[in-house]
């Protein structure tokens, strides 16, 4: 009979799955199939390009097993699975990640160099997809890697924009922004399952129905359009896993109308399909402040709709009892982009599913928990109840309700007191009636995390402090962590090896090891090696800016790193008063150039297109390095660097040169701070305030080994509360004024004093993060920093410290805390 299926006969059909063999000859078969057959290309017609994604596809190959295997794995244990929903992954490069991963690079070295290809121009060539703004996308790509290195389940959901994070470039000093059209190439690491759409609704109403004697509620969206889901590989590290990142586009649902086509009006014949693609079309640029756009909100609930109804409908098995959904599933909110999340899983439950409203609940808190990013409160989330109920009215709905609720529980605990209800209401009345997202993924999870221990902190006295008083155990905390693979063991790759010599190889997944070097810290001969690999870092570091910007720098300088998003907070400001300090003094007459510690100071920072402040700032960096740089009273002494577009390759340069780490926001502003853990675990002493994770680098390095200046977070309330006057400072202190003073006379914008006269200003008459008041405290400790550097090789001891006392901010020590505090997931057999 013709219905009967089919059985395979062949031997190789019966093989649960098929991989190439991992031998050079069989990668070199296996690359040349994919040059001539995906590429369609002979080896000697191919370009640079067909021949990384020839390379790209027979890395994946040799993946695919695993990741099949693994998919067949977690179907078969229906083990708790983390979901971790985020609106950015700041992946970074794949290709060398990939094949550390499968342990093909030597493999695939030689194979290449067989076929006549440079691995180096292979590397060239890739694009990083930057589908994210700055730390909390990057962290969300650490995390990833270490959940599929220790075998947990995980999901990574998110959006695949079509432009990810601007290309930044530099006209006459100012930031221009370029799209970054990183596929345009070809993307050989995703696999589009259009079959597997989920389609997302928006807009419309909402009414009642009797449903057989119970009044239900259903939404009658008016509009939609299609999430197709793009998988993209996540090996663990040599133990055989693979996860999937599975990112989400928008496609219309009805490509464009033949009729309107046919009609000669193609314009509109398309309208439905660009407004359809518009909402995976571009990563916000914003860092920390929200954009309060509608666009943006489409986008959040596009995905975390589209991932939810994933999970459910196709992750979970047919007929699972979604009473035991938390035992299945957590759903990780990264900071406040995926909350909308939290009534969409509502929704569905009771509106879809025929749930009872109070077992939804019930549900719903034990399957999401919350990860705030933040302290500043102009970046906490909120959506107009206006926007809100326009473009996804069941969710205000359930919003409004959930908010009864927990406030009838308030007045329940504390009584009737107007003034808590106002604070803590989900809803706020001013300036506009508002959603505010970050209460609502309180209310909503069963846990609530800062990411440093002083964060977490503040964020349990402060910001969320009525909060923490009505649920104690909500609140938690998770430091962060960066992944040893891409940061040390690729990015460093002759640190890594004189670890691994030092230590053996089981670092790379038990970071704490590291501690194995504080002895050899005393040893003369590991110091002078540890030494040699700092300076071939800087030698590399000079190659790659050469061949990108065309600038080098001198391996014998000091090399003082300041690399994150630009923003006042965080101080760039500050450095450059350092650096105008300097340069004052030297072209004063105050000191001898030939008398100060030789210094390269290298920025890389992106700016908010819309932050005027910030786009000023980075102008005045750039001109200070021009007039610094063209100095020749200063030539040999001081040099300024900043190149444009910093991005997760550049920062895999920078990083491994650097000596100095630059880490010196106001303290308690800096949620936690990732770019110091990287630079402590390469060997960068830091100069830093109190600040987000500094405290606990600091704790761990001693006080010796690190640079602290500046208040503390109790200092800075008592001087904001008896009336910060930064004139005050400026008058006060001579070496300021004269910093300043040179920067307002116009020396560095070509005699105009008004280009930077808003900087000066700012700084004079308002200076929200204290630049001034730290100031003094900076430039002792930096005198500090040259005085160390002087004794070379007890820098390089305390180098080595660092590096032997940073194992906690392994990332896979941040996952194990998130498993034991939050999630209690385990990972797979
Ligand atoms: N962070 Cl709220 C971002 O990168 N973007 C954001 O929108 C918010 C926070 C950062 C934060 O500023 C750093 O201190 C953290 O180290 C990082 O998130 C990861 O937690």
């Amino acid at each position: 009979n013709s219905d009967a299926p089919l059985r395979p006969t062949h031997p190789l059909a019966l093989a649960p799955v098929i991989a190439p063999p991992a031998s050079v000859d069989g990668f070199v078969k296996q690359f040349l199939a994919n040059l001539n057959f995906d590429q369609g290309v002979s080896l000697s017609a191919s370009d640079a390009n067909d021949q990384y994604l020839a390379l790209a596809g027979t890395v994946r190959d040799y993946l695919m097993a695993r990741w099949l295997e693994d998919q067949t794995r977690q179907r078969e244990q229906q083990a708790k699975t983390v979901c971790y929903l985020s609106a950015e992954y700041l992946l970074g490069k794949q290709l060398d990640n990939n094949l550390l991963a499968a342990r093909l690079g030597e493999i695939a070295t030689e194979a290449l160099a067989q076929c006549g290809i440079s691995m180096d121009d292979m590397r060239e060539v890739e694009v990083e997809p930057g589908l994210g703004n700055g730390g909390l996308g990057r962290l969300a790509a650490c995390f990833i890697d270490s959940l599929a290195t220790m075998s947990v389940p995980t999901i990574g959901y998110g959006i695949r924009y079509e432009y990810g994070i601007f290309r930044q470039t530099f006209v006459d000093g100012e930031q221009v922004e370029q799209p970054d059209a990183w596929l345009q190439m070809g993307s050989p690491w995703e696999f589009p399952h259009p079959e597997a759409a989920q389609t997302i609704s928006f807009g419309g109403r909402t009414e009642t129905y009797d449903d057989k004697g119970v009044t239900r509620t259903r939404w009658i969206p008016d509009w939609n359009v299609l999430a197709v889901p793009y998988n993209m590989m996540v090996p663990g590290y040599h133990n055989g896993r693979v996860n999937t990142l599975r990112l989400w586009r928008a496609v219309a649902t009805n490509a464009f109308d033949l009729r309107i086509f046919n009609s000669g009006d193609y314009e509109e014949s398309v309208r439905a399909q660009t407004f359809a693609e518009n909402i995976s079309k571009v990563l916000y640029p914003e860092d920390s402040t929200p954009q309060g756009k509608e666009l943006r909100l489409q986008q959040q609930y596009f995905f975390v709709a589209a991932s939810i109804n994933d999970f459910l409908d196709n992750v979970l098995l047919e007929g699972f009892d979604l009473n035991n959904l938390p035992d299945r599933v957590i759903f990780q909110l990264n900071d406040t982009h995926p909350v909308i999340a939290v009534p969409e899983l509502m929704r569905v439950l009771v509106d879809e599913r025929g749930m009872e409203w109070e077992d939804a609940w019930a549900i719903t808190q034990k399957c999401f928990a919350y990860t705030c990013h933040t302290l500043l409160p102009e970046a906490l989330e909120v959506w107009s109840v206006d926007l809100l109920g326009r473009l996804l009215p069941r969710h205000l709905e359930i919003i409004y309700r959930i908010n009864d609720e927990f406030l009838d529980e308030v007045r329940e605990r504390f009584g009737d007191d107007m003034m808590r209800i106002r604070n803590m209401s989900i809803i706020g009345e001013h300036p506009y009636r508002s959603v505010r997202m970050a209460y609502l993924a309180t209310v909503a999870g069963a846990k609530v995390n800062g990411v440093a221990e002083l964060h977490s902190q503040l964020l349990r006295d402060k910001v969320l402090h009525e909060f923490a008083e009505m649920y104690p155990d909500k609140f938690t905390n998770v430091t962060n962590g960066v992944t040893p693979r891409r940061f040390i063991r690729l990015a460093n790759p002759s640190l890594a090896s004189l670890i691994t010599e030092a230590l053996g190889a089981g670092w790379t997944v038990d970071l704490e090891r590291l501690r194995g070097l504080e002895a050899l810290a005393e040893d003369p001969e590991f110091r002078e090696r540890f030494a040699a690999v700092k300076a071939a870092n800087k030698r590399h570091l000079s190659d790659v800016l050469q061949r990108r910007d065309g600038v080098t720098i001198d391996d014998s300088h000091l090399l003082d790193v300041m690399v994150k998003r630009l923003h006042e907070y965080k101080r760039q400001t500050l450095k450059v008063l350092h650096i105008v300090t300097e340069y004052e003094r030297i072209i004063s007459g105050t000191v001898a150039a030939a008398d100060i510690q030789p210094r390269t100071f290298i920025f890389g920072a992106k700016a908010a297109p819309g932050y005027a402040m910030a786009k000023r700032i980075i102008h005045l960096i750039n001109s200070v390095a021009s007039v610094v740089n063209n100095d020749p009273r200063v030539e040999g002494s001081l040099k300024v660097v900043f190149p444009p577009n910093y991005n997760v390759t550049l920062a895999e340069s920078i990083i491994p040169a650097a000596d100095l780490s630059e880490q010196i926001s106001l303290a308690g502003k800096e949620a936690s701070g990732t770019g110091n853990m990287k630079l402590a675990l390469n060997g960068a002493l830091t100069i830093g305030t109190d600040d987000g994770a500094n405290v606990e680098i600091r704790q761990l390095v001693g006080d010796d080994n690190f640079f602290l200046f500046g208040m503390t977070e109790p200092e800075v309330e008592a001087l904001w509360a008896k009336g910060y006057k930064p004139a005050d400072f400026y008058q006060a202190d001579p070496q300021l004024r004269a910093a300043m003073d040179l920067i307002a006379s116009g020396e560095f914008s070509g005699g105009d004093r008004t280009v930077f006269e808003p900087i000066v200003s700012n700084l004079l008459y308002d200076d929200r993060f204290m630049v001034l008041a730290d100031y003094a405290s900076y430039i002792e400790a930096q005198a500090q920093v040259d005085l160390a550097y002087a004794d070379q090789d007890a820098w390089t001891r305390s180098a080595i410290l660092n590096i032997a006392r940073c194992g906690f901010f392994s990332s896979d020590r941040s996952m194990r805390d998130y498993l034991d505090r939050i999630w209690h997931a385990r990972p797979l057999l």
